[in-house]
C-alpha cells in the first residue's frame, strides 16, 4: 500500500527542531555509503562513483569533514581521461557481482579508447560538471577558520584548478565544435536526467539494431520496477552505447555518425555557473590572465546562447537536437537552465520566476510540497512515480536555490530551502519523490539527497 504524507500534521513543530534532526541524520547517511577515498551514491543501486554525484557529496562534506570532501573529488579526477573528459562513473572493482548494469566489461572503454584510464576502469561518458563549485565550498567552509586549514584548502585549490580547466576546456571544445556555447550530449545518461521527456522525440527516431544480450541489475534494488526507466528505454540506453563503442569513444566520429546529438541548456547552464565558480578559484590560485579572460569567454557565450534557446510562448528554454534540427518542446525544470547560468535581465528572471510558481511547476494545487517536479504535471509525458519523469529530485532544488540566490532574489531562495528541508525531514533522504503524496521513491539514503540537506542547513538559517 501507498504511503501518503500528510505534511499539514507536523506544522506544530518548529522548522528549526526539525532541522536539528536532519543533520546528524543526513551525516549518517554520507557515513554508511563512504568507501574511505569515495562515497556510493545508494547504499545497493548504485555501487560505483557517479561524477556528479560525487561533486554534490563533496559540497555536502565540506561541512562535516574538509579533508574528506577534498579526498572525494581528488578520487574522481584520478580517472580524468587525457582528453579532460571526467567520466560518468569510476567503477568500483570491489562492487559485488551482478549489483550493477553496464558494468566496466560491457563499457571497454580503456580497450577501446587510449585517453581512458585503465584502472580503475571508467565509463565513456560524462555528467554535468557540478565540480568546480563543490570546490569552491570547500574553500569557502575553509575561509575564516585557523591558518593552516586556509593554507590546506588553498593547496587543493591549486591541485584541482588544472584538472577543472582541463575539464571545462574539453566540454568547451570537442563537445562544442560549432563554438556555440551549448554542450553537445551522446547519451540520455550525460543529461543526469536519463528518462526525462526531453528525449523522447529524438529516441523515437532510433533504430535498435543487433543489440548484445543483457540482464538488468537496478529492478532488483528498487520496491516497485516503475519508479525506473522502461525495458524499451534501456533498450535504447544500451543500443547508443553500442554506436559509442563502434565510434571508440571519438568524438569525430561520434560527431560524423551518432543519432543522439543534443546540445543540452540544462548541462551548459551548470557549466556557465561552474565557470562563474572557476573563476574565483582562478583568483585565488592566481591564474595567468590569459585563462581568466579564456573562462570569462565561456561564461559570456553561454549565457548568450541559452538567451536563444528561450522559448516565448513557454517561458523556457529548449534543448536542441542537432541531428533532427529542432527543439525538444516539453516542460521539464531544464527549463530553468537560465536561472542556473545567471547574469540574466529584470524580464527574463521574473519571467522565470512566474514559471517556477505557476502550475506547470511549484505553484501545482495537487503538489504535496512546492517544489519543481522535475517534468511539469501540465505535460503529457509526465508521470509522477517514473524517476526524471515527474517526481521531484532535491538536487534539483538544490540547483535552482544556489541559483537563486545568485540572481538575488535570497527571500524566494529561502523559500524553496526551507519547503525542500521539509520534504526531507518528513520523507528522508531518498533518491526522488512522488509529487503528489511525498512518497519516497527510488533508492533510500541517496548521497546526494544527504549532501545538499547539510549543505542547506549550513548556508541558511537553520
Ligand atoms: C545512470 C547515480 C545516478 C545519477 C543520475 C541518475 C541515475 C544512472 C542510473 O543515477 O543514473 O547514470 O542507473 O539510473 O539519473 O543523475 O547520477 O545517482
Amino acid at each position: 500500500m501507498r504511503e501518503e504524507l500528510e505534511p499539514e500534521d507536523d506544522t506544530t513543530r518548529p522548522a528549526r527542531e526539525k532541522s536539528a534532526e536532519v543533520k546528524p541524520l543526513a551525516a549518517g547517511v554520507l557515513r554508511r555509503n563512504d568507501l574511505d577515498t569515495w562515497t556510493k551514491p545508494g547504499p545497493s543501486l548504485y555501487p560505483h562513483q557517479w561524477s556528479w554525484d560525487s561533486a554534490f557529496i563533496a559540497l555536502g562534506l565540506a561541512h562535516l569533514d574538509n579533508r574528506r570532501a577534498k579526498r572525494e573529488l581528488e578520487t574522481l579526477f584520478s580517472s580524468q581521461w587525457a582528453s579532460g573528459k571526467v567520466p560518468h562513473i569510476v567503477f568500483n572493482p570491489e562492487a559485488p557481482p551482478q549489483s550493477y548494469f553496464p558494468d566496466a566489461e560491457r563499457w571497454s572503454s580503456a580497450a577501446l579508447s587510449s585517453d581512458a584510464p585503465s584502472s580503475p576502469h571508467t565509463s565513456g561518458l560524462c555528467q554535468p560538471p557540478v565540480h568546480a563549485i563543490a570546490v569552491l565550498r570547500i574553500w569557502e567552509t575553509a575561509r575564516g577558520r585557523e591558518e593552516r586549514r586556509i593554507e590546506l584548502a588553498r593547496s587543493f585549490l591549486r591541485d584541482s584548478y588544472p584538472r577543472l580547466l582541463a575539464w571545462h576546456l574539453y566540454l568547451a571544445t570537442a563537445r562544442d565544435p560549432e563554438g556555440s556555447g551549448l554542450v553537445t550530449i551522446y547519451h540520455p545518461w550525460e543529461s543526469g536526467m536519463d528518462n526525462s521527456p526531453r528525449w523522447d522525440e529524438t529516441l523515437e527516431a532510433v533504430e535498435i539494431g543487433d543489440l548484445p544480450p543483457y540482464t538488468r541489475y537496478d529492478l532488483k534494488h528498487v520496491s516497485d520496477p516503475s519508479h525506473r526507466p522502461s525495458d524499451e528505454e534501456y533498450d535504447l540506453f544500451l543500443w547508443l552505447l553500442e554506436l559509442l563503442k563502434k565510434a571508440r569513444y571519438d568524438e569525430a566520429t561520434i560527431y560524423e555518425s551518432h543519432p543522439f546529438l543534443i546540445k543540452d541548456v540544462f548541462f551548459s547552464a551548470i557549466l556557465v555557473a561552474a565557470n562563474e565558480a572557476l573563476l574565483q578559484i582562478a583568483a585565488v590560485v592566481g591564474a595567468p590572465e590569459e585563462e581568466r579572460t579564456l573562462i570569462e569567454g565561456w561564461i559570456e557565450r553561454g549565457r548568450e546562447s541559452l538567451e536563444e534557446r528561450w522559448d516565448p510562448d513557454l517561458r523556457l528554454c529548449l534543448d536542441y537536437d542537432l541531428r533532427a534540427e529542432k527543439s525538444a518542446r516539453v516542460r521539464t525544470v531544464a527549463g530553468f537552465a537560465p536561472l542556473i547560468a545567471g547574469g540574466l535581465s529584470e524580464e527574463r528572471l521574473e519571467d522565470l520566476l512566474e514559471t517556477l510558481d505557476s502550475s506547470s511547476f511549484a505553484g501545482n494545487p495537487r503538489l504535496c510540497w512546492p517544489v519543481p517536479p522535475s517534468t511539469s504535471p501540465e505535460e503529457a509525458g509526465f508521470h509522477p512515480r517514473s524517476y526524471w519523469r515527474g517526481p521531484t529530485w532535491p538536487v534539483a532544488e538544490w540547483l535552482l536555490w544556489y541559483s537563486l540566490i545568485r540572481a538575488g532574489k535570497p527571500e524566494r531562495a529561502e523559500k524553496l530551502r526551507r519547503v525542500s528541508l521539509e520534504q526531507l525531514a518528513r520523507g528522508g533522504f531518498a533518491e526522488y519523490f512522488e509529487p503528489f503524496t511525498g512518497e519516497p521513491l527510488g533508492s533510500p539514503d541517496q548521497s546526494w539527497t544527504a549532501a545538499v540537506a547539510l549543505d542547506f542547513l549550513a548556508v541558511g538559517s537553520g
